[in-house]
C-alpha cells in the first residue's frame, strides 16, 4: 500500500487531496499544527481515515519525526500562510512559513532519504501569484516571475528551492504552479467564498450588503477537486518537473459577481455591493491567465468543472449551509 504525507491537511486542498489518495488505496498521514487545532473536528469528520501527526513547517525536527512515523512514498507540501492580503501585515511570518517552511520540508526529506535509503517523491504547492506583474499572457512555465506581495516572494523562494534540491541532490521534487482554485471548502477570506457566502445570505435576507475591494482584477479560477488530481499525476511521472495548472480562462471580480448573483436570479447586483479601500492591496496582480499545455501533453490533465459550474456549486452549498445555520431548513 502506497503511503503519503500531506502538510496543510486542514486546508481546502489538503482535504480534497486526502480524499483522492484514500480513494486510490493510499495510507494517508496529515501534518496538523498547534496543540488544539480548531479544524481537527472537521478533518476527522471529512476524512476519518487520515492518520493525524502533529508538527509545524517552521520546526524541522517535527517534520523529521512525521517522516519517520509515516515512512511516506510521497510528500505533498501544501502547508502555508496562503492569504495574500494578510502577507503584507505579517511579511516575516509569511516568509518563515511559506518560504523557509519549504526549505525545512525539502531538508527533512533529504535527511530522511539519506538515513533510510528510501526515495520520497516531493510536491511543492507553488502559485500563479509568483507571476505578479504582468509580463506575458497567458503565463506558462517559462514566464518571468515578478511577485507583487510578500506571499508571492515567499512562494518564489520555495519554487526555486524545490528546483535547486532536484538539481543538487537528484531529488524527485516537482513544483505545481497552480492558478486560483476554489470550492465550497474555500476559506471565507478569499474572494470567491466571500462572494458566495454573501450572495446566499443576501438571498435569504440575512445580510444587506457585500463590501469588496478591487472589482477589476482578473483571475483564472478552477475547481480544487480537479487541481489535486494534477498534484498526484505529477508525482506519478518518472521524472520530476514543474507544471502550470490552470483553466486558460480569465474573469474579473465583476464577472464573478454576475455569476454568483445570477445563481439566485439577481441580474443587477449594484445595489448590494459596495467598494471599500480597506480591501484594496498595496500592489495588485491585475491579470492571471494560465497556459497548461505542458500539463495536458505530459500528464494528460485537463480541468473538468467550468467557471459557471464552480460558482453555482459554491452558491448552492452556501445556501444550504446558511439555511441550516439560520434554522431555515
Ligand atoms: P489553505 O489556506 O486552505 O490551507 C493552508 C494550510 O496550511 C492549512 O492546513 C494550515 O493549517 C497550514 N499551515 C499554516 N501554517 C502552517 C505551519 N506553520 N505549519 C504547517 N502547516 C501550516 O490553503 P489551500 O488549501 O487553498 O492551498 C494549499 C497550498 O497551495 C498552499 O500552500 C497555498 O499557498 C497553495 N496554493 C493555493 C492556491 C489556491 O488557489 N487555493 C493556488 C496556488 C497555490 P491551519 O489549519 O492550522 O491554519
Ligand atoms: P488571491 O485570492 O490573492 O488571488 O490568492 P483572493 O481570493 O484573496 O483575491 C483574488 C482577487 O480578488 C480581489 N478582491 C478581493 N479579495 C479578497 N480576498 N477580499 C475582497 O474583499 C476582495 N475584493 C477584491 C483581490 O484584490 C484579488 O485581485 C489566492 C490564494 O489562494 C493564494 O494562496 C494562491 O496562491 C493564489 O490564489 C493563486
Amino acid at each position: 500500500m502506497a503511503r503519503a504525507l500531506i502538510t496543510g491537511i486542514t486546508g481546502q486542498d489538503g482535504l480534497y487531496l486526502a480524499e483522492l489518495l484514500l480513494s486510490k488505496g493510499y495510507e494517508v498521514y496529515g501534518l496538523m499544527r498547534g496543540q488544539n487545532n480548531p479544524k481537527r473536528a472537521l478533518l476527522e469528520e471529512t476524512v476519518p481515515d487520515v492518520k493525524i501527526l502533529t508538527g509545524d513547517l517552521t520546526d524541522l525536527s517535527s517534520l523529521l519525526r512525521a517522516l519517520n512515523a509515516s515512512q511516506p512514498d510521497e510528500f505533498y507540501n501544501l502547508g502555508a500562510i496562503s492569504f495574500v492580503a494578510y502577507s503584507w501585515e505579517n511579511a516575516h511570518l509569511t516568509s518563515e512559513v511559506t518560504g523557509m517552511g519549504v526549505l525545512n520540508a525539502l531538508e527533512a526529506v533529504r535527511l530522511y532519504e539519506g538515513t533510510t535509503g528510501k526515495q520520497v517523491r516531493f510536491y511543492q504547492a507553488s502559485s500563479s501569484e509568483m507571476f505578479g506583474k504582468v509580463q506575458q499572457v497567458p503565463q506558462n512555465e517559462d514566464t518571468l516571475l515578478w511577485p507583487r506581495s510578500p506571499y508571492g516572494v515567499a512562494k518564489v523562494y520555495g519554487h526555486y528551492m524545490t528546483i535547486n534540491y532536484r538539481e543538487s541532490y537528484g531529488m524527485h521534487a516537482s513544483s505545481g504552479v497552480l492558478f486560483n482554485h476554489e470550492s465550497p471548502r474555500r476559506g471565507p477570506e478569499f474572494v470567491t467564498r466571500k462572494v458566495s457566502q454573501a450572495v446566499a445570505r443576501i438571498h435569504l435576507g440575512l445580510q444587506d450588503e457585500l463590501v469588496l475591494g478591487n472589482l477589476d482584477a482578473r483571475r483564472d479560477w478552477g475547481f480544487a477537486g480537479d487541481y489535486v488530481e494534477a498534484m498526484w499525476l505529477m508525482l506519478q511521472q518518472d521524472e520530476a518537473d514543474d507544471y502550470v495548472i490552470s483553466t486558460g480562462e480569465t474573469h474579473t471580480i465583476r464577472a464573478l459577481l454576475d455569476a454568483a448573483f445570477g445563481a439566485v436570479g439577481v441580474e443587477d447586483w449594484s445595489g448590494f455591493v459596495r467598494q471599500d479601500p480597506a480591501f484594496m492591496r498595496p500592489a495588485e496582480v491585475d491579470l492571471l491567465i494560465g497556459d497548461s499545455a505542458k500539463a495536458e501533453r505530459k500528464l494528460g490533465w485537463k480541468p473538468k468543472v467550468s467557471f459557471t459550474e464552480l460558482v453555482t456549486m459554491m452558491v448552492e452549498s452556501d445556501l444550504a449551509e446558511q439555511k441550516k445555520l439560520a434554522g431555515l431548513s
